[in-house]
This record gives C-alpha cells, sequence and structure tokens, in this order.
C-alpha cells in the first residue's frame, strides 16, 4: 500500500459548530478541503495508529466520495479496522450504536443533518468518541486548533473500496467491514421495546404514516415498521434515500412536512403521523388532529417511559436543552428525579448519559433519546410512542390532553430568522446582552421582565463551563423569551427566538399556539428592537 504525504495549507473556517463542521457541498468539494479537516481530527485524538473507527453517513449528494477519502487517510494513518455502512449508508443513531456495540475508537459521520443535500446545498462531517457521542467541546476546540496548523495530511493509494456488499476487504493493514447499516440497530430496538404489544396494535387496525423525506430512515422504517410488526405496506412514504432528498427540506417539522401535517389534520387521517430528518436523529410527531411539540413530546414520553420494557424500572433524570420548554422538568419533578438544563448540542448530553444521571434526553428541535446510544433517535422516538399507544387505550390527542391536565400545559413555538447579515445579528445580541442587567423590572409592550440572563452550564460531571449559550427573559406570569445564533446554518446568520408560555393545569389548554404566544413574542420583539435590528418582523420558519 503506497502513502503518500500531501502539503497542504489550513482553511480558516473548519470550526466545528453545534454539531460538526457544515459547510456548502462545494466547500468540502474543495481540494484537500475535507482531507485536511479528517486528518486534523487524527491528529487531535493521538493519531489513527491501530484504531478501529465507524464511518457511515446519510447518503446525501458526495457522501459516496467522501467516504472513500475517510477510508484513505484512516489506512494512511495506521487505522486497523473500519466499519462502514453498506453504501456508505448509516443513520446517526446506528453508527452511535455500532461504535458502542463494536468498542470502537470513534466515528466519522457525514451528514448535513436536517439541512438540504446536492451540489449546491450542504455537506457535513462529525466526529464521534468512543462512547458513541457526538466530540464534546473540548475535543472540538483540539480539532479546530489542529485544522489551523496543518501542514500535510496522510493518504494511501488504492482502488475505491467496493461497499455495495456486506463482507470484509483488505487495503494494506487495514480491514473494511462493510454491514447491514439496518440489523444491529433493528436487534437494539427489539431489546427495548415490547415488539410483541405494537406488532398486535398494527394487527388490530392501528394505522400510521411514516415519512421518511427521502432520506436516511427510510430502509430503516421499512424493515422496522413494515417489515418486523407487520404495518401494512405503504405505511413509509418517500422511504427510498436520495442523495438530494427528493429536493425537499428533510426538516421533520410542520413547514417542512407540511403534506403529512395536512394528511393528519384532514377527514383521512390515520392514527399517527411520524417524520424523521436527513440522518434519523430527528422526529416529529403528529396525531390524528394533534401537531405535538418536540418539548411536550419529551414531556410525554418521559411521564409514560414506564410501558415499555427498557424503562420499566424507571429513569434516572431528565435533560433538555435550555431553549426546551419545562414541560419535561415537571414530569422529573413528579417522578422525583433530577431534571438537567444543557446547552443546545446534543454532546452535552453525553456526560450526564454516561455517568447514569440521565436516562431520557430531548430537545426543541424535534431531538429525543436516551441511555441506549449518544445520538438523538428519531426511530426510536416513534417507537416508544407506538409502545406506549399500544399499552393504553387512547388517542395521541387523549394522551396530550391528558397530559396537560396533570401537568399544564407550555404553548411554544420558535421564530427563525434566516440569512440574517451577520454583523446586524450579533449587533442585535451584542446590545441585548448589554442591557440584560437593567431589564428586571422593566415592561415590554405590556410585560414585565422578572429575570434576564445570559445562560450559562456547568457540567456536573467534569466541571467543564460553556459560557453565551443564549439569552434567556423571564417575564411575569409564566412567560419566557429566548434568543440565540444558530450554530448549523450554512449561509448568513439565524436568529432563533424560543417562546414559551405556562398554562396550569386548569388553565385554557385549547388556544391557538401563536394567539397564546402574542404578548410574549411582542414583549420578544420589543426588547431587542428587533425590526430595527433586521429590518423585518416576520419569520421565515415557525415551528
Ligand atoms: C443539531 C444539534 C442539536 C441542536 C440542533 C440545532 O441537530 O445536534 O443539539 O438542537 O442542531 O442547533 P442550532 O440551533 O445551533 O442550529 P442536528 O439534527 O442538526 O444534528
Amino acid at each position: 500500500m503506497t502513502v503518500s504525504t500531501v502539503a497542504t495549507q489550513p482553511f480558516e473556517d473548519q470550526e466545528p459548530g453545534t454539531s460538526g463542521l457544515r459547510k456548502k457541498t462545494r466547500a468540502f468539494m474543495q481540494p484537500n478541503y475535507l482531507e485536511n479537516f479528517v486528518q486534523a481530527i487524527f491528529n487531535a485524538t493521538g493519531g489513527g495508529a491501530g484504531k478501529t473507527f465507524v464511518i457511515g453517513g446519510d447518503g446525501r449528494y458526495f457522501n459516496a466520495e467522501a467516504i472513500q477519502k475517510i477510508i484513505k487517510i484512516a489506512a494512511a494513518n495506521g487505522a486497523a479496522r473500519v466499519i462502514v455502512g453498506k453504501d456508505g449508508i448509516l443513520s446517526t443513531p446506528a453508527a452511535s450504536h455500532l461504535i458502542r456495540k463494536n468498542k470502537t475508537d470513534g466515528g466519522f459521520i457525514l451528514s448535513a443533518s436536517h439541512n438540504p443535500g446536492g451540489i449546491d446545498e450542504d455537506f457535513g462531517v462529525k466526529f464521534n468518541a468512543s462512547n458513541g457521542g457526538p466530540a464534546p467541546e473540548g475535543l472540538t476546540s483540539r480539532m479546530f486548533d489542529a485544522t489551523k496548523v496543518i501542514e500535510s495530511y496522510a493518504i494511501a493509494e488504492f482502488e475505491d473500496v467496493d461497499l455495495g456488499h456486506v463482507g470484509t476487504a483488505g487495503r494494506g493493514d487495514l480491514v473494511i467491514e462493510t454491514v447491514d447499516p439496518v440489523k444491529d440497530y433493528l436487534a437494539l430496538m427489539e431489546q427495548l421495546f415490547d415488539f410483541d404489544a405494537i406488532h398486535a396494535l398494527f394487527a388490530g387496525g392501528f394505522t400510521m404514516c411514516f415519512d421518511a423525506m427521502h432520506a436516511v430512515t427510510g430502509p430503516y422504517a421499512h424493515a422496522i415498521l413494515e417489515g418486523r410488526l407487520g404495518a401494512p405496506k405503504g405505511t413509509v412514504i418517500n422511504g427510498v434515500p436520495r442523495v438530494d432528498f427528493g429536493r425537499g427540506h428533510p426538516d421533520p417539522n410542520p413547514i417542512w412536512a407540511k403534506p403529512l401535517v395536512d394528511l393528519m389534520m384532514s377527514d383521512s387521517a390515520p392514527d399517527l403521523g411520524a417524520a424523521s430528518d436527513g440522518d434519523g436523529d430527528r422526529n416529529m410527531i403528529v396525531g390524528r388532529g394533534a401537531y405535538v411539540t418536540p418539548s411536550d413530546s419529551l414531556a410525554v414520553l418521559a411521564a409514560n417511559a414506564h410501558l415499555a420494557p427498557a424503562y420499566s424500572g424507571g429513569l434516572t433524570g431528565i435533560a433538555r436543552s435550555m431553549p426546551t420548554s419545562g414541560a419535561s422538568d415537571r414530569v422529573a419533578d413528579r417522578l422525583g428525579i433530577g431534571a438537567y438544563e444543557t446547552p443546545t448540542g446534543w454532546k452535552f448530553f453525553g456526560n450526564l448519559l454516561d455517568a447514569g444521571k440521565v436516562t431520557i434526553c430531548g430537545e426543541e428541535s424535534a431531538g429525543t433519546g436516551s441511555s441506549h446510544v449518544r445520538e438523538k433517535d428519531g426511530l426510536w422516538a416513534v417507537l416508544l410512542w407506538l409502545n406506549i399507544l399500544a399499552k393504553r387505550d387512547s388517542s395521541v390527542a387523549e394522551i396530550l390532553k391528558e397530559h396537560w391536565r396533570a401537568y399544564g400545559r407550555d404553548y411554544y413555538s420558535r421564530h427563525d430568522f434566516e440569512a440574517v447579515e451577520p454583523d446586524r445579528a450579533s449587533a442585535l445580541v451584542d446590545e441585548l446582552t448589554r442591557s440584560l442587567a437593567d431589564l428586571p423590572g422593566r415592561e415590554f409592550a405590556g410585560l414585565r421582565v422578572r429575570a434576564a440572563d445570559q445562560f450559562s452550564y456547568r457540567d456536573p460531571v467534569d466541571g467543564s463551563v460553556s459560557s453565551n449559550q443564549g439569552i434567556r427573559i423571564f417575564f411575569e406570569g409564566g412567560g419566557r423569551a429566548v434568543f440565540r445564533l444558530s450554530g448549523t446554518g450554512t449561509q448568513g446568520a439565524t436568529l432563533r427566538v424560543y417562546l414559551e408560555q405556562f398554562e396550569p393545569a386548569d388553565g385554557d389548554h385549547e388556544q391557538d399556539t401563536q394567539e397564546a404566544l402574542k404578548a410574549i413574542r411582542n414583549a420578544a420583539h420589543e426588547v431587542c428592537s428587533l425590526e430595527a435590528h433586521l429590518g423585518r418582523t416576520e419569520p421565515d420558519v415557525r415551528t
């Protein structure tokens, strides 16, 4: 095996964001761009000698080429073995599972998640550590540091590896194991859930529509829902992964999965609607006539998890990202278990899960998961809902309403202002940050500020501190507005404004969400002079 050492120069923009390095696909296709980043990961993690890595991605444009390059760089860095999904396909949670199951040294996950795919769209690379979870902040900063001083990368010269068949191949000292992307993941799900009960549910006429959005969960959903659990053929729609996700935006929310939401609000709605994103870690749950917000889904899943075999012994704790609503905190409180509030980014849940402090985690950005892997897991959430529905003689809408009657309801919505000029977005955030100390007691659009701060997190396991993780404004009367800049966009800045209004258990739970949030929205706009800074008042996306 011939190994070349290729001289290169640093790219200045290789700082990983909320979830790995995400850029336009063409940026990754430039000479040396991907190679530099992958070599920097080896340099930041003590090299590749003798190590084993999982490699796979969501099948988007450039996935196949990037995987071949990573295999060659791994070989040149002395890796002993790589485990690759057949055709280069692995959902993010399935990759996390393979890293853990095979006790590997980590994995390369190729995805820009819910961002569109294609030569003019987005691509991404994420490194997960040996616990199966996204590299924590300490490691991502070492990776970024390594990208700044890189002078060369090593790459082996051999023909592309055929990844179209399950089996083992060798190149020099490197063993390349091509695996069925679904098999081990399905086996894990069988251990967690009562598949017999779910099978009986479908056999009894329960209907469902799962929208794979032309993305990675197609093969998983076909095998699990229609294959193993006996759901009728046609339950899974858009189930063949495409490099451009059928020119869609594979983000399971009411905007991008609108056809499914429309179906669920119509007279011909099945009992359950669900969708997952580009790489299979996000999920959306919709009952007949009832959209479930991700924050509510986390709370309902936590409150009912004991109905699934894996969680019948109870949960140790629940974690949510700071912008996620407080609904799950009240469940934790009632269960008498810990509730944790972390910064946005699944990587912040890793230590809590590893230390056994929490069993279930979730985020407003459509992510829910548990200690079974170290990523959020779209199909896991769908299967837990199915398990709960199979054990309770109630519809999604009834379960949701009952939950609100027991715990109160958090009206919740995220408003995204996309492709904002970065200077304008920073000016808004900087000005708001400077004003924080003066806000308590002041009134905005008729609402009085109770407290305001910049969220800072001290990891209770390793003591690391992450500052400037978003601005929180708490209003009297149970409302909250949060402001933060997205760390996953690839074009300009995205300002996220998260709105929440708590309505107690005996309150009115039947209001329209945007109506219920109007006062908070107006106060949020006024407190940061949103229109003056951005020159507009309407968001691009409301989740
Ligand atoms: C990633 C992270 C999530 C985060 C989301 C949005 O999800 O894993 O933890 O909530 O991005 O982040 P931001 O608000 O910074 O854009 P995914 O599904 O894109 O990997």
